[in-house]
């Protein structure tokens, strides 16, 4: 399977996280893509190609905008504003206020966000743009003719929603492949998110939509991020009813449990008869991850990757989370080597 990286995920290199009451350092960093990247090469996956440049149309198929046209004033705006640290949300759209864009920094800030650990710095637009572009490389691969490919982006994307950042996510590079599919004439593209997390803006983006099958396997938002959203009653809503499914577990889950719901997911998929399947991947399922409750073992992603591939769809695989490093390399090409045994 080829792999499609850009060094210019290092330019998303933020130094703070609010965690707890404190800023620490992010789990989000630069180590986690080169440290997949080491274990593409070195298990000798495929080719690593660098993305192409597609400019920002497919994006805006997606987000709107005036989301976009923020992301890329930010960080300047956030300087003319004399602020001190990296910009970060501190106040919100409550219930009862009113949805509209303010003009300043802090405001704007709040509008387009859904949390606050993610922190925006010098870089974080250029890196966010060369991500949607691995993803779209990858999809213009699998649409020539490759049975799969695997999009190593950095930043992350499917916490970001049409016109909301956070999660550490900022374009949904998933949400924009699956669009890209439909664009180029596919008639139903199926997404499915395996990161620990829901994944809330794939979810929000097609949610009104049947062309677009959503479907995430995640830890109960009762008890995690995005907390907002991801429970088992949402099943999309008018065309869409239906066509979103989403798989909830309790803390300690292992892969006998949630292989399950891997099943259920794979048996919808199949009978949905998609064009092509969108693999939001994350690895943050895995028993010693620092943020996460799932028990998923290495040895358990071969197993995923050989469901997966067993679909017999052309197929995109997105990188999303992941935050012990020391084993997201063998975890994420775990999936792959499965899928292509
Ligand atoms: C792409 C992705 O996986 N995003 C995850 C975003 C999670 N953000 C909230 C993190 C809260 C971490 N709290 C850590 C407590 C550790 N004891
Ligand atoms: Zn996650």
């Amino acid at each position: 399977m080829k792999t499609v990286f850009s060094p210019l995920h290092s330019r998303r290199a933020v130094k703070t996280e609010l965690d707890g009451g404190i800023l620490i350092a992010p789990h989000e960093k630069p180590s986690r893509a080169e440290t997949i990247l080491a274990r593409v090469k070195a298990q000798a996956l495929g080719e690593v190609l660098e993305p192409e440049e597609f400019g920002l149309d497919p994006v805006k198929r997606v987000h709107s905008e005036d989301y976009v046209a923020f992301l890329e004033s930010c960080w300047a705006d956030w300087i003319a504003a004399d602020k001190p640290g990296e910009a970060i949300p501190a106040v919100w759209c409550g219930r009862g206020m009113r949805a509209r864009v303010p003009k300043d920094i802090d405001g704007r800030l709040g509008y387009y966000s859904f949390a606050a650990e993610t922190s925006i710095s010098d870089g974080t637009w250029e890196a966010a743009r060369a991500s949607a572009n691995v993803a779209l490389t990858a999809q213009k691969l699998v649409a020539g003719g490759e049975r799969a490919a695997f999009a190593l982006c950095r930043p992350p994307g499917h916490h970001a929603h049409a016109d909301l950042f956070g999660g550490y996510c900022f374009f949904n590079n998933a949400a924009i492949v699956a669009q890209a599919f439909r664009d180029q004439g596919a008639e139903q593209v199926a997404i499915l998110d395996v990161d620990f997390h829901h994944g809330n803006g794939t979810q929000a983006i097609f949610y009104d939509r049947s062309d677009v099958l959503t479907i995430s396997l995640h830890g109960d938002p009762d008890l995690v991020f995005p907390h907002f959203l991801g429970f088992e009653d949402e099943t999309g809503e008018g065309e869409g009813e239906g066509f979103n499914l989403n798989l909830v577990y309790p803390p300690g889950t292992p892969y006998a449990i949630w292989s399950q719901g891997l099943e259920t997911a794979c048996e919808r998929i199949a009978g949905f008869r998609p064009d092509a399947l969108v693999v939001a991947l994350g690895v943050d399922t895995f028993e010693d991850d620092p943020i996460s409750f799932f028990k998923l073992r290495s040895e358990d992603y071969l197993s995923l990757g050989r469901r997966l591939g067993a679909l017999g769809l052309p197929t995109v695989f997105t990188m999303e989370g992941g935050y012990d490093v020391e084993a997201i390399g063998v975890n994420a090409v775990n999936v792959m080597q499965g899928f292509d045994a």
